[in-house]
């Protein structure tokens, strides 16, 4: 009896615990967001099949939109899915290339718009257990690396457009151009008279239906089975309602610290940060609220064997560098092959920003938007620190005259450096307060030189743009 009474009191204090939990504030859940500024943004699914190409023709656009952009009726669609078998997927590398180029968290597309889903899911057989030669779940095993490897997961939902499930809603969107399709003119005129849809298959439930068969069983069973999860990032609320977004927003419960975004329903659900998509927001723009700009390294957000238009390394770290400068936070995307693999172009840029990192990365993670706005020969980002403030100005235009001129500069000044290697400076604060840094003759990183000037007391943050 005695063993019955102790097992009881046990499990309710146990239970009890559970329920315990604290009930963290926003910005107690944001911290680590915060600090972390830089992530990878995965866009990977069975569009990576056809990359941009169907039944020969080349179709516009970014590759994850291709069975809408070129009406694909679902039966067709749905055979890619027998060529999706990603025999060369390594988990564990992606998340070291990720990790070792200076990111901290990753967000994946675990169901986009096609309604794919890359993991096991009792909602619908149309996902890469039951539709795929694969036959695995691809989630699982990428949420143990990033447990191992450190690195924050998320799972990007699609949680309104599905172009496969049945009820699911659909951007209106014409055929696309250069999809010489005879019937364009007949499906554009039918996709106008069914809410974007181009396929009667795609209308056999309502959206009602098809939220609560697929889109709450599916976000329930991302929030539970993968352990803790840091991030949902919902993409396009089209013709999403309040009733359906409320049963969606009532799961984050099952994961108290998660983060999301402004993308389940605007305007009533804000999230917990803005998504500025393709942009760097303006300092006019800001309004305080955090925020996220997702970017594709190429014009794809899912891979297109043909797209090889990608940007440098050294725009790269910039667009990071100008993003910390504000505030804000960098997620940049990966499209991988539909056999499991990097483009050779996303490793190569992945390498060259995490070589730049690792030396000056001191200069992005933990630290604040640049108190006088934006320079004209780069940016600041700033840290306080016990014995006063830490300003890292990164030059991306080496001043001619080797010459650091900042005015509007009322701080005792500690000690000027290169931040990469350590040397000193020759760093002066005038009468009139204009800081006058004298710098070696050429930029030591063509890419972005970080100078790291530490002075006392915090910065008050009068403007300085010039
Ligand atoms: C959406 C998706 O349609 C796209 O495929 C990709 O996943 C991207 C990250 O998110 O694209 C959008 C979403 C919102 C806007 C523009 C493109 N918007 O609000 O302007």
């Amino acid at each position: 009896m005695k063993k019955v009474i102790f097992t009881l009191t046990l499990l309710l204090w146990i239970m009890q615990g559970a329920f315990a939990q604290k009930v963290l504030t926003r910005d107690e859940r944001m911290v680590w967001w915060r600090e972390a500024r830089f992530g990878m943004f995965i866009h990977w699914g069975v569009y990576a099949v056809p990359a941009g190409e169907w039944k020969g023709q080349r179709i516009g656009g970014i590759g994850e939109w291709i069975m809408n952009r070129g009406k694909i009726p679902v039966a067709e669609y749905q055979q890619i899915a027998r060529q999706f078998n990603p025999v060369k997927y390594d988990p564990d590398a992606w998340v070291r290339m990720a990790r070792d180029a200076g990111m901290k968290y990753i967000v994946i597309t675990s169901k986009h718009h096609d309604g794919f889903a890359l993991f096991e899911t009792k909602a619908s057989k149309w996902n890469v257990v039951d539709a795929t030669p694969y036959g695995k779940d691809l989630l699982k095993p990428l949420a143990d690396a990033c447990r191992k490897y450190g690195i924050r997961l998320g799972f990007y939902y699609s949680q309104a457009q599905d172009w496969n499930n049945p009820g699911g809603s659909a951007a209106r969107r014409p055929t696309r151009e250069g999809w010489a399709n005879p019937d364009s003119a007949r499906i554009d005129a039918y996709t106008k008279a069914h809410r974007g849809h181009w396929d009667p298959a795609q209308e056999t439930k309502t959206f009602a239906q098809y939220i609560d068969d697929v889109a709450v069983p599916q976000v329930r069973e991302l929030l539970t089975n993968y352990g803790e999860l840091a991030i949902l990032w919902w993409d396009t609320p089209t013709d999403m309602t309040d009733e359906a977004a409320t049963k969606l927003q009532s799961l984050l419960s099952l994961q108290p610290a998660i983060i999301t975004n402004d993308r389940l329903k605007r305007p009533n659900f804000p999230g917990d940060h803005k998504t500025p998509e393709q942009r760097i927001p303006n300092l006019a723009d800001l309004d305080g609220t955090d925020w996220e700009t997702c970017m594709t390294m190429n014009g794809t957000w899912g891979y297109k064997y043909y797209d090889h238009n990608y940007k440098t390394p050294q725009t790269l770290i910039r667009h990071l560098l100008d993003i910390a400068s504000k505030g804000g936070n960098f997620l940049l995307n990966v499209g991988p092959t539909a056999e499991g693999e990097f483009p050779p172009e996303s490793v190569d840029i992945l390498a060259k920003m995490g070589q730049w990192m690792k030396v000056n990365g001191e200069a992005v993670y933990g630290t604040k938007a640049s108190p006088w706005g934006l320079f004209t020969w780069g940016r600041c980002t700033t840290r306080e620190t016990p014995k006063g403030t830490t300003l890292y100005f990164s030059v991306f235009d080496w001043p001619a005259d080797d010459r650091l001129v900042i005015p509007g500069f009322n701080n005792n000044l500690i000690s000027a450096k290169l931040l990469a290697g350590g040397t000193r400076l020759k760093a002066s604060v005038t009468k009139a307060g204009v800081l006058t840094i004298d710098l070696p003759p050429d930029a030591p990183d063509p890419a972005a030189t970080v100078i790291k000037v530490e002075v006392k007391g915090r910065i008050d943050g009068r403007s300085m743009t010039k």
